[in-house]
């Protein structure tokens, strides 16, 4: 009897992850709140970064009090992650960012360029969430150096490397309660601007009712290869999903090809069931360049964090298909 329970498990757990290109780790979730070593709330999502053979995550919590911090996480194979006695970011006490973030800081992206580690993130006060940049060289002190958007706007991430000579970010400004892709550039990673819209929200799919980038974009030889997440609003709530766009290297405004379905779409119990149900959240993925394979790291249901991979070359070709043929 056991037998047949345990065959029909392994039979409708082949059918559940044989649905989305990225492949969830059976160890999933790899950090959650009994993971934390100090009192919060929950565990959302994380930046994620490989640095000297060492994976790192950025984690976005919410503390006691209801607002979101980072904390770090370490590992050296990129599933088994120690988390760190203390927060390493929380919100400003220095003016202007003390007005900025008063209500926290969020969904972290780190970028390496030019030899520093830039982290992206979301400013949220009375006003509404804008973005501020602040950068690292150790992942011990943070510098802020600047509010770089009004509100509203989220889910900032920079590119990797100059595109014509400026610096260039994805950025998410709200138009009530939907949003879209865009693109701005800067000089000086301080003041930016030349804003263009990149993609927009799809009425006929999953990413109808507003999308943003996730993780920061990996540049491959076929463009650049950007992992954003789409929302539809549902009638029990917004479901949030993960898809992939390919954009041209030169022109990121210009996209090449959106995948039609998504790359991963909650259906696990711990993405269905916590403190915001049906999503999944990425802010980081980890390109080995040897193996060509993608890590990427998703808050799943606001409550913990979890790991799927996938070939790079799988979600290049994802991007390029534009119906369902998976
Ligand atoms: C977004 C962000 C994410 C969160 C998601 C789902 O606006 O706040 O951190 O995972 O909503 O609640």
């Amino acid at each position: 009897m056991s037998t047949m329970i345990e065959e029909c498990a392994t039979r409708n757990r082949s059918r559940l992850t044989g649905r989305d290109v990225i492949h969830r780790w059976e160890g999933n979730p790899i950090v959650s709140l009994e993971d934390i070593p100090f009192g919060c709330n929950t565990v959302f999502n994380a930046a994620a970064v490989k640095r000297q053979g060492e994976y790192l995550l950025l984690i976005r919590i919410e503390d006691k009090m209801g607002r979101s911090i980072f904390t770090l996480a370490h590992s050296e194979d990129g599933y088994r992650f120690v988390v760190d006695p203390q927060p390493v970011m929380t919100p400003s006490e220095t003016e202007p960012f003390a007005t900025y973030e008063a209500c926290g800081i969020e969904d972290p992206r780190i970028t390496l360029l030019d030899g520093t580690y830039y982290v992206m993130y979301t400013a949220f006060s009375h006003y509404g969430p804008r973005l501020a940049l602040a950068k690292t060289e150790n992942f011990r002190e943070f510098e802020r150096i600047a509010l770089i958007s009004e509100p509203v706007n989220k889910d900032g991430a920079l590119f990797p490397r100059k595109i014509n000579g400026r610096y260039a970010r994805f950025d998410r400004p709200n138009v009530g309660s939907t949003g879209n892709v865009w693109i701005s550039y800067s000089e000086d990673l301080v003041h930016w601007g030349q804003s263009e819209v990149v993609m927009t929200t799809r009425p006929d799919h999953w990413d109808c009712s507003r999308i943003g980038a996730s993780a920061p974009p990996i540049e491959t030889e076929k463009g650049w290869l950007e992992i954003y997440h789409g929302v539809k609003e549902a009638a029990a709530g917004p479901i949030y999903r993960l898809g992939a766009v390919m954009l041209d290297l030169e022109n990121p405004a210009r996209v090449l090809g959106r995948a039609a379905i998504p790359i991963l779409t909650p259906r696990e119990y711990y993405e269905r069931v916590g403190d915001i149900g049906n999503v999944v959240f990425s802010c980081g993925a980890i390109l080995e360049e040897q193996t060509r394979e993608v890590k990427m790291y998703y808050g799943a249901a606001d409550t913990c964090i979890c790991v799927g991979t996938a070939k790079l070359d799988a979600l290049i070709e994802r991007c390029f298909d534009q119906e369902d043929s998976a």
